[in-house]
């Protein structure tokens, strides 16, 4: 059986404890995974202190740059190794996995390779009281040793959004992946090595999260902050962690988001997209839309149309270049998705489609996967409607007017993401402004630019990643003050 490794000062290290990797596909087992206790992960966190100071800390912001275009020519190398690693531990389509996780971890590096190159600082010119001058500029230098700590449904995507700006900025990192999707960060280990990035620059634990590596990461004195992006409870977890020793956090967490569907947008652009922005990834994209509002004259048409596509949407092998829906993480999380589909019929929903778990008369009936689902007919103080359940599964309601739909899609306590679909632009305009949200999509959804500001208001996190957003957290800032 496959062993999946921490990874720490340049090698791989087993640890004390193992837990299983399982392919969510069919329930196997793919590796056991050995975990890093307390010692294992301060260990880490020293090698991460420890290079701050080494050949790492005295690179030119040019050369650190080119190791980081080094990692992603090696990840596109390896482009095939990344996909079925990702594809066994997530379950997600391979087609999926080949045209956005993987594309998008080489891109981080390079974004911000080339985003801290091209980074300029401010500068004033002061008077001082006797009439003179003094110049300001502010330099910025790394924050020392950072602790990423990422999820499941996104794994390297979202792991390499971080890791990617805090080496761009000079820090080290020591990273915790989700328990259930450990491979690609201990494969992106062996890339470092190869793009020559020094030991102890980039480390690795494996665990859970409760008294287990992601706490021990959280806790430790010797890491100056935490990027984290998983569920809202668990950040507020973190914060708690943290607050003794005043970390800087960033925090990308939970989301309801909203869709408006009004009834002058793009009939087949609206359903199209919409299917994207409720099933990608099985529903397990933050960003996706569990609330979707279409406007009256519009609403029986679109609620078909989105019907239709659901009931198109082919689950099925993940290798299998066919398959458009793979199973959720686990079997607890299927648990999760099916309590609300319960939840959903107490709560008095029509079910339009779905609401069970496919049927497929071979190994993938041991997997985790459910049927896309949609429902209409509920209030909008349902559960269902309020709270995030990371499935693929929509709420569809009808409104009258403008005002209501803004109305009802700024109704939640997360503010992550909305989509607007209208082909009157001043109103497509008009409404994103509105919306209580970190990203608003106007026709389109999940097209991402990585120099724009990202992240999410209310529970749905603290702080904004992306372009110079990103460098920001990832530095200090000293401001250098000189009479002249
Ligand atoms: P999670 O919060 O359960 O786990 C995320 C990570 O935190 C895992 O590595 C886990 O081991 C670790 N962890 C858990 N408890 C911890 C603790 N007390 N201390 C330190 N680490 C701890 O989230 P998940 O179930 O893996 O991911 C799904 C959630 O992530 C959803 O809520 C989703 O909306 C959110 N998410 C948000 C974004 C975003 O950009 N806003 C992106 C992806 C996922
Ligand atoms: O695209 C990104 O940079 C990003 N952080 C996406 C998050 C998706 C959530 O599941």
């Amino acid at each position: 059986m496959k062993s999946i490794l921490n990874y720490i000062d340049g090698e791989f290290v087993r640890g004390k404890h193992e837990f299983a990797d399982v392919n969510p596909a069919d329930g196997s087992v793919i590796a056991q995974v050995t975990g890093a206790d307390r010692a294992l992960v301060d260990d880490a966190v020293q090698a991460a202190c420890k290079a701050l100071h080494g050949e790492w800390g005295r690179l030119g912001t040019r050369e650190r740059a080119a190791r980081l275009h080094k990692v992603a020519d090696a990840i596109e190398l390896h482009f095939d190794c990344f996909v079925e690693a990702e594809v066994a531990d997530t379950g997600k389509p391979v087609a999926l996995a080949s045209r956005l996780d993987v594309p998008r971890a080489a891109a981080n590096f390079r974004v911000f390779a080339d985003a801290v190159k091209m980074a300029s600082l401010e500068s004033f010119q002061t008077e001082t009281p006797d009439g003179k001058n003094a110049l300001n500029y502010a330099v910025r230098k790394p924050l020392g040793v950072v602790g990423i700590i990422t999820p499941w449904n996104l794994p390297l995507l979202l792991l390499t959004w971080k890791a990617a700006p805090a080496l761009a900025c000079g820090n080290t990192v020591v990273v915790k992946p989700s328990e259930e999707t450990p491979a690609t960060a201990t494969l992106l280990a062996e890339v470092m090595q190869e793009a020559g990035i020094p030991n102890g620059v980039y480390n690795v634990v494996h665990g859970f999260g409760p008294n287990s590596a992601g706490e021990f990461l959280t806790q430790h004195p010797d890491v100056n902050a935490i990027t984290f992006t998983g569920e809202s409870r668990t950040g507020a977890a973190i914060m708690q962690a943290v607050a003794p020793s005043v970390k800087p956090v960033s925090f990308e967490l939970g989301g309801k988001n909203a869709a408006i569907v009004f009834a002058d947008c793009d009939f087949e652009e609206a359903v199209n997209g919409l299917t994207e922005a409720v099933f990608l990834n099985t529903g397990q994209v933050c960003l996706c839309a569990e609330r979707v509002y279409v406007e009256r004259p519009m609403f029986d048409s679109f609620v078909t149309g989105l019907k239709r596509k659901a009931e198109a949407l082919r689950p099925g092998w993940p290798m299998d270049e066919s398959t458009n829906l793979g199973p959720l993480i686990s079997a607890q999380h299927l648990e999760k998705v099916l309590s609300y589909y319960k939840l959903a019929r107490e709560e008095g929903a029509i079910v339009v489609t779905g609401g069970g778990v496919p049927e497929f008369g071979n190994a993938l009936d041991k997997g985790f996967y459910v049927q896309p689902t949609i429902y209409t007919g509920l209030s909008e103080l349902a559960r269902c409607v309020k709270e995030e359940i990371f499935g693929p599964v929509c709420h569809i309601a009808p409104f009258d007017s403008e005002e209501e739909a803004v109305a009802m899609a700024n109704d939640s306590k997360y503010g992550l993401a909305a989509s607007i679909w209208t082909t009157n632009l001043s109103r497509g305009h008009r409404v994103a402004q509105k919306m209580n949200a970190g990203i608003t999509w106007v026709n389109c959804w999940f097209l991402r630019d990585l120099r724009t500001p990202f992240g999410g208001m209310g529970l749905s996190g603290i702080g904004r990643e992306g372009g110079m957003h990103s460098l920001n957290f990832y530095s200090e800032l000293n401001n250098i003050c000189i009479r002249l």
